[in-house]
């Protein structure tokens, strides 16, 4: 049975034209800073973010750990929020891997409150720990890819300003929300003090994240890389596959939003589901099934024996996610399968 593979847009299989690319990529050993296409993209990213230096890392769960670790001491806190990749999809990594405390904020779509945040900074009592930290995702995962708006950015930056405290994006999507909201990635950058982006979601590319920042900040941020296992050599055929990605993918982001859209309609229209249409920014559709009485295995179960792959999110929601290798014809296609099953 040929699937059509909704689970997330990083199944995504590298296409002929980055298959070429990476078998003739020139290549070196990295961890001597000697790969020529790792140092291309490093120095392609980092003058596209305007931020002084970029470094290639093999996930984005390692890009963000790296950077939570580069910008804490032990025993600091940082501000997550509670929804984030880094809060729940991460392992307790920034507590395990870098000593620190989270302090999860709800946030409404991933978007955090900014007097909530400035409430939780902490004052800087010997008894209290420090606050370091605050953390951001856009798009935001389990708002199925909303954008965060670059005034909400802006004001959080202020305060982190004031208070003597670092801003982090994860940017995992950062090309989504770029192309959703048509504010330039350099214009998100601007205002946060690192970005941990990845290559291997609506990108395309098989492996590869990077972490951005000022030039001291990303020298600590390799020293915690090689610490961490995540030096490597000849990767240079990685870094093709990244390079191919920002030549190729980004502009054609704009169909998997409309593919994406497409769903929610078609989805919505079925007893039982439940979709925020306002979530629906960019290229994921969360839909709530508690209404259709069925369990989330139950419903992703039923969906599977029709050649159609989601993902659980929460406790009765499922989520899709489109990408570059589900065609339109693939998402009305598992519409029409989705719709047979609830009629
Ligand atoms: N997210 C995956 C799952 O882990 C949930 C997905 O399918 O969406 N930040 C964000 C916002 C992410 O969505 C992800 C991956 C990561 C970081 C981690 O990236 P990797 O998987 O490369 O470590």
């Amino acid at each position: 049975m040929k699937f059509i593979d909704l689970r997330s847009d990083t199944v995504t299989r590298p296409s002929q034209g980055m298959l070429q690319a990476m078998v003739s990529a020139p290549v070196g050993d990295d961890v001597f800073g000697e790969d020529p296409t790792v140092n291309a993209l490093q120095e392609r990213v980092a003058s596209t973010f305007g931020k002084e230096s970029a470094l290639f890392v093999p996930s984005g769960t390692m890009g963000n750990e790296l950077c939570i670790k580069a910008h804490t001491q032990p025993g600091d806190e940082i501000i997550v929020g509670q929804d984030s990749h880094i809060f729940v999809y991460e392992t307790a990594g920034p507590s395990f891997l870098a000593g620190v405390q989270m302090f999860p904020l709800r946030g409404t779509r991933g978007v955090l409150d900014v007097g909530e945040v400035k409430h939780a900074i902490r004052p800087g009592a010997y008894y209290m720990p420090k606050t370091a930290l605050i953390c951001i995702e856009n798009t935001h995962g389990r708002s199925a890819g909303s954008v965060y708006p670059l005034a909400e950015i802006k004001a959080l930056q202020q305060a982190a300003l004031e208070s003597g405290v670092k801003l982090h994006m994860d940017g995992a999507r950062i090309w989504n929300a770029s192309i959703a909201s048509g504010i330039s990635v350099k214009d998100y950058a601007k205002h946060v003090d690192s970005l941990s982006v990845c290559f291997s979601k609506g990108l395309g590319a098989p492996v590869g994240s990077i972490a951005i920042g000022d030039r001291e900040f990303i020298e600590k941020v390799r020293k915690y890389r090689k610490i961490f296992g995540g030096g490597m050599r000849q990767v240079g055929i990685l870094a093709a596959a990244a390079l191919y990605a920002l030549d190729h993918n980004i502009e054609r982001l704009a169909e998997d939003h409309m593919k994406a859209k497409l769903l929610a309609d078609a989805l919505s229209a079925i007893p039982g589901f439940r979709i925020d249409k306002n979530e629906v920014q960019t290229n994921m559709v969360i839909s709530d099934i508690a209404g259709t009485g069925k369990t989330q295995g139950e419903v992703l179960n039923m969906m599977k024996s029709k050649g159609v792959l989601l993902t659980s999110e929460r406790h009765t929601s499922v989520r899709a996610v489109t990408h570059l290798d589900v065609s339109v014809d693939d998402v009305e296609e598992a519409a029409r399968q989705i719709q047979q099953l609830f009629r």
